[in-house]
């Protein structure tokens, strides 16, 4: 998958097992894909590889068929085996040469981003497809992490503007519209969108809020 196509991505939802249990995935997943999201990611901090696996392979033929990125956190070996269209890496993860000796030249890599400085870095190698750009806002998603807040958001986007970059942390519906008005062009919602009655309904309405 080229990564135009993340180029062209508003809303990139994370089936995150910090709030989906196990026997929920397929259907949130289904949810998310018929409201309209563009990306999806599997994220299972603490699981087994095994069982990640076993969860990916079952999500990733209903993204396929409706033609959704399905990436996999963190499991560089994963995404390979089971074929999806790529892997997210933390700051902390590996390094790009040891991701890319894992999965080659063709699938995607997104890389978390926590500054303007890590940005640039992330930017910096053409191997990178996707960055991460947060947390914006305070999240009990990924609670040790500092808020980095709005106002860097534009020039973000002014120093990269081939780059697909995915604003992310403490976003909900509700403060879409601010972080538009701020310079955002695409969003990552994990809590908002698995925490939501009707999930379809809430990927569908977000997705309106972005440009
Ligand atoms: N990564 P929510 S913030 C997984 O800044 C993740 O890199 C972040 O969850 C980063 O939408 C985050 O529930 C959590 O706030 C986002």
């Amino acid at each position: 998958m080229p990564r135009t196509t993340l180029l062209h991505a508003k809303l990139y939802g994370i089936v995150d097992l910090g709030y989906a249990a196990p026997s929920s995935l397929i259907r949130v997943t289904a949810e998310m894909v018929e409201g309209g999201i563009d990306v999806i990611q599997l994220r299972a901090k603490g699981h087994a590889p095994d069982e990640i696996e076993r969860w990916a392979e079952a999500l990733l033929p209903i993204c396929r068929e409706a033609g959704v990125p399905f990436f996999v956190n963190d499991h560089a070996a994963i995404a390979v085996a089971i074929g999806a269209d790529g892997v997210h890496v933390g700051q902390d993860d590996a390094s790009m040469d040891e991701v890319r000796a894992l999965i080659g030249p063709d699938l995607l890599v997104g890389r978390s981003t926590h500054s303007l400085a890590q940005a640039a870095a992330a930017a910096a190698d053409p191997r990178t497809d996707c960055i991460g750009f947060g947390p914006l806002f305070a999240t009990p998603t990924k609670p040790d992490y500092v808020p980095i807040g709005t106002a860097e958001i534009r020039e973000v986007h002014e120093r990269h503007p081939d780059l697909p970059i995915f604003c992310i942390g403490g976003i909900k519906k509700e403060n879409l519209p601010d972080l538009v008005a701020a310079g955002a062009k695409r969003a990552v919602i994990v809590s908002g969108i698995l925490q939501a009655p009707d999930i379809a309904a809430y990927v569908r309405s977000a997705r309106t809020l972005l440009p």
